[in-house]
């Protein structure tokens, strides 16, 4: 059974919320919007959403439920004291969160009558229902496909793998990659700031060189699934490491934090110690995986 002419509810009216229901509404879906807060419903009730007073009532205007909530702490203080309204309904929950707790909604959600699928979302407010966005999705392979049409106007659905936890991974995964990406922008506009330089006329050389270094992303790929870091490797990890010294002697002569910095310089000044500087900078991962607390 699919859910194509029918409506969604959307639990959660913050800046994400409200976009995730103004696509369902741009894409001609009825939609019944709640947020713990009223006032936030007024563009998308002018837009056409019906709006209740209640989450128990918006649970029960439609069976498919997408809840965007600052965290899973505050969706199990919405469905808690509602849970038997859960029951025949969908649950596609888009709050982030780690994969414990996909698991764990998961089986609450399965305890009282209600599919789920939890979701991660590769996308800032303003992308939704654009191209640019895609949505990461995890839980039973036939809840995805009986509701992807209705999923499609949020963005590209991408369907991650029937662990409940997977699309939470993935999207962690991706952030981490992005985080890292921030830290290095800021320490690079730090040290241009440092010297009076303007930001803005760096940022289009250090958008052209991250893009031309994050094809580093195909190839170390590719040396962690066949774990050998070391055939035709032209930046060795040793000639990294010690170039990566003036990264940190710069920064303290310009008065810059090395806060960033430095616990990468650490990694690989051990892995060089431990007789890897052969190899490529990817063999530093070895030192992450399998520290499980
Ligand atoms: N915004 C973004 O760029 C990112 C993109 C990727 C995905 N994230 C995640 O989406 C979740 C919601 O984010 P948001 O941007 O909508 O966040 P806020 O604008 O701060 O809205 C938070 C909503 O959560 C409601 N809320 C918070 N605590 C409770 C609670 N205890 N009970 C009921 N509702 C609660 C809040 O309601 P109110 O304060 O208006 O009453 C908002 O509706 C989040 O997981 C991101 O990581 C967004």
């Amino acid at each position: 059974m699919t859910d194509d002419d029918k409506g969604v509810t959307v639990l959660g009216l913050g800046a994400m919320g409200s976009a995730l229901a103004g696509a369902f509404l741009a894409a001609g879906r009825p939609v019944t919007v709640w947020n713990r807060t009223p006032g936030k419903e007024a563009a998308l009730v002018a837009a056409g959403a019906a709006t209740t007073g209640t989450a128990e009532a918006a649970l029960a205007a439609n069976r498919l439920v997408v809840v965007c909530l600052q965290d899973h702490r505050s969706v199990h203080e919405v469905l808690d004291p509602v849970g038997d309204a859960l029951a025949g309904r969908v649950l596609v929950n888009l709050t982030t969160g780690t994969p414990e707790q996909a698991r764990e909604l998961d089986a609450w959600a399965r305890e009282r009558g209600a599919e789920h699928l939890d979701g991660g979302i590769m996308a800032v407010p303003p992308m939704i229902g654009t191209p640019g966005a895609f949505v990461l999705y995890s839980g039973a392979r036939g809840v995805f496909d009986a509701h992807r049409a209705t999923l499609d106007a949020l963005g590209g659905s991408r369907f991650a793998g029937a662990d409940p936890g997977a699309a939470s991974l993935q999207d962690l995964a991706l952030l981490s990659g992005m985080y890292g990406m921030f830290g290095g922008a800021l320490q690079a506009f730090a040290l241009i700031r440092s010297a009076g330089g303007s930001a803005t006329e760096f940022a289009p050389v250090l958008r052209e060189w991250l893009g031309s270094m994050s094809d580093f992303v195909t190839g170390s790929a590719e040396q962690i699934d066949t774990g050998d870091y070391g055939t035709g490797v032209d930046a060795t990890l040793a000639m990294q490491a010690a170039s990566y010294v003036h990264l940190v002697e710069v920064a303290e002569s310009q008065g810059v934090g090395t806060e960033l910095l430095l616990p990468l310089a650490g990694l690989m000044d051990r892995r060089v110690a431990d007789g890897h500087g052969h190899e490529d900078i990817t063999s530093v991962i070895e030192l992450l995986v399998g520290r499980r607390s």
